[in-house]
């Protein structure tokens, strides 16, 4: 069966969201969205420019898209790094407790991240993020980032929260998702441990997709479940701006805030360069 027919069964944009992972080369990225996606982990290094994800949801009768952008650690075109920060719903900003300046770019990008959304006005609060501090399964010995300091830190900031995780050995992964849905007030479910993972052509999601009972009766409609997107295309950045810009009325409106500029003449100086790098 083809992937497009995954998003024949389209989310209301009010359940899209895009989540951003952020951090230097080599804190383990690409590994926590593995883990999150296909419970996989590879030993091997590959390093990201830029990838795309899609899941989408049946939770309690209705459908959630979650786009998820693995960003490079080592960003060769900043606007696509600025387009980022400002089309992220939520964040997750990675670090390695082997690695301080790894933790320091962290503390950076997430200024630079309240600085992008400022700029253009769409967001009035700071977007739900977490921190990982990755690779906490390396001996003691290895630790440049003591726990504490970083508690303290994300203590006197707003809507962050903070783990340890372990992308490795799994640790954390579940618990890092569900506590930054949290934050998000999106549906717990969404975290990998509170639905049922299933793919393309399963009966269950199928059916689901047509808003039909799969199990007798109907008495287990409500069951979650969560299919990855096999071949999600990154969209181009006109629907990237023509999507954010929709959610930032929406925000605007409820608001009730005067008018603001929009993201797209907030982007104007990024766009030539932009279109020139955009990954399809
Ligand atoms: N010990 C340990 N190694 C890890 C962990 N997570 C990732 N790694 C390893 O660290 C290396 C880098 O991981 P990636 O996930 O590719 O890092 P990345 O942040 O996506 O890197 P870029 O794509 O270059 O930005 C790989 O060899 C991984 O296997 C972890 O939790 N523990
Ligand atoms: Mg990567």
């Amino acid at each position: 069966m083809s992937s497009h027919l995954v998003d024949e069964c389209a989310a209301p944009p009010k359940n899209c969201f895009r989540l951003v992972v952020l951090g230097t080369a080599r804190v383990g990225k690409t590994a926590i969205v593995s883990r999150f996606l296909f419970n996989q982990y590879d030993d091997q290094y590959t390093p990201t420019i830029e990838d795309f994800h899609r899941k989408m949801y049946r939770i309690r009768g209705e459908v959630y898209r979650l786009d998820i952008l693995d960003t490079s650690g080592v960003h060769p075109f900043p606007a696509m790094r600025r387009l980022s920060f400002l089309t992220g719903d939520l964040f997750i900003l990675v670090y390695s407790v082997d690695n301080y300046e790894s933790y320091m770019e962290v503390m950076r990008l997430r200024e630079q991240i309240l600085e992008s959304k400022a700029s253009c006005k769409t967001r009035t609060a700071a977007p739900p993020m977490i921190i990982a501090g990755n690779k906490a399964d390396r001996p003691e010995t290895e630790r440049e980032v003591l726990y504490d300091e970083v508690a303290k830190w994300v203590s006197t900031v707003k809507k962050c929260a903070f783990l340890e995780t372990s992308a490795k050995k799994n640790g954390n992964i579940n618990e890092l998702f569900q506590t930054l849905f949290e934050l998000a007030k999106l549906p717990p479910e969404m975290s990998p441990s509170l639905h049922r993972r299933v793919s393309i052509g399963d009966q269950a999601w199928e059916a689901a997709k047509k808003g039909i009972s799969f199990y007798p009766r109907g008495k287990q409609d409500d069951n979650p479940l969560g299919v990855v997107s096999p071949h999600a295309r990154r969209p181009s950045l006109r629907s990237d701006l023509i999507e954010a810009e929709a959610k930032a009325e929406q925000e605007q409106r409820r608001a009730e805030k005067p008018s603001i500029p929009k993201i797209s003449s907030a982007l104007s100086p990024y766009r030539s360069q932009y279109r020139s790098c955009t990954c399809q």
